[in-house]
Formats: C-alpha cells, structure tokens, sequence
C-alpha cells in the first residue's frame, strides 16, 4: 500500500511512501521528489480540483496505482479484456477498408463492434477485445496509428475472475 505526502515547496512535490511490513505492524517510509515546472504544477492542481481531490496526496497515490497496474496488465500472459474507442473521419481515403482488413485479420481478439455516426463527417467505433494484453494492445496501436483516426484509446479490463 502507498500513501504519498506531499508538501508544497515551489515546483518540488515531495512524497513519502509508506509500506506497511506484513505482521510487524511497523512502517518503513521512503521519500523521494519530483522536480516539474510551476506551470505544471498548477495545471496539475487544478485537474485534480476538477476531479475534486482533496490533496494531492491521493491523486498522486492513484496515478501511480494506475500506472503500475497498466504495467502489471501488459505483462500478464492471462486472457484479458479491454475496450478500443476510434474517433475518425469516414471519408478518409482507404480508411475504412484499412479498420475493416485489421479487424478480420484479427478477428479472434475482436469479440464485437458497435459504430456510431456522429454526425456529417466522423464516425465513432467502440470494439470489444479479447485476447492477451500484447495483442490486444498491438491491435489497438495498429488500430489507432491508421491515418484518419482522430483519437483513439485503449481502456484495459480483465475478465473479472481475479476481482471480488
Ligand atoms: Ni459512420
């Protein structure tokens, strides 16, 4: 478990990490800083107001969870699920027959599509994928570097037995 304290010294964000020693009930504590501009810093501060954290304690403690389990989840030789969202322009030349042929070639880790037509000229498509976590990650890259696809994002899930 990681709690971070931070304390506020111009553009240092200071934070100590806490980890509790399974069945001593003692608490080593290691502290490290991070060096980023002022401007950043006040960006940052006021992102996390928006997402109403209270501190920074907890959404520095939640972006580094967040990390590590992304990192956890690439690594895993587990079947995983994930869910891809394409923004993009249909008529982008050869767009579309490009998103189609990468889909069938990989239609095992493709569990279902749902397409959204925005408005005049953009599309959204939201997959539902399958597979282990590197191919499911390599056909969201391919997927997401076509030329035409305005965003792209890969949101990375598991199949729920490990979760209770
Ligand atoms: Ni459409």
């Amino acid at each position: 478990m990681i709690s971070a304290l931070i304390r506020e010294d111009k553009n240092v964000i200071s934070l100590r990490k806490n980890i509790t020693l399974r069945g001593l009930g003692l608490e080593k504590t290691a502290r490290f800083s991070i060096s980023i501009s002022s401007d950043l810093l006040r960006r940052f501060d006021n992102a996390m107001r928006e997402k109403t954290y209270i501190n920074r304690s907890k959404a520095v403690r939640d972006l580094i969870v967040d990390f590590i389990v992304e990192r956890e989840w690439e690594k895993s030789e587990r079947q995983v699920m994930g869910s891809l969202t394409l923004l993009y322009e249909h008529e982008a030349r050869g767009l579309l027959e490009r998103l189609a042929e990468i889909q069938h070639e990989r239609s095992s880790n493709v569990v279902s599509t749902m397409h959204v037509h925005i408005d005049e000229h953009n599309c959204m498509e939201v997959l539902a994928l399958k597979g282990l976590p590197r191919e499911i990650r390599e056909l969201a890259d391919r997927l997401i570097s076509c030329r035409g696809v305005k965003h792209g994002k890969l949101v990375m899930s598991t199949r729920g037995e490990e979760i209770t």
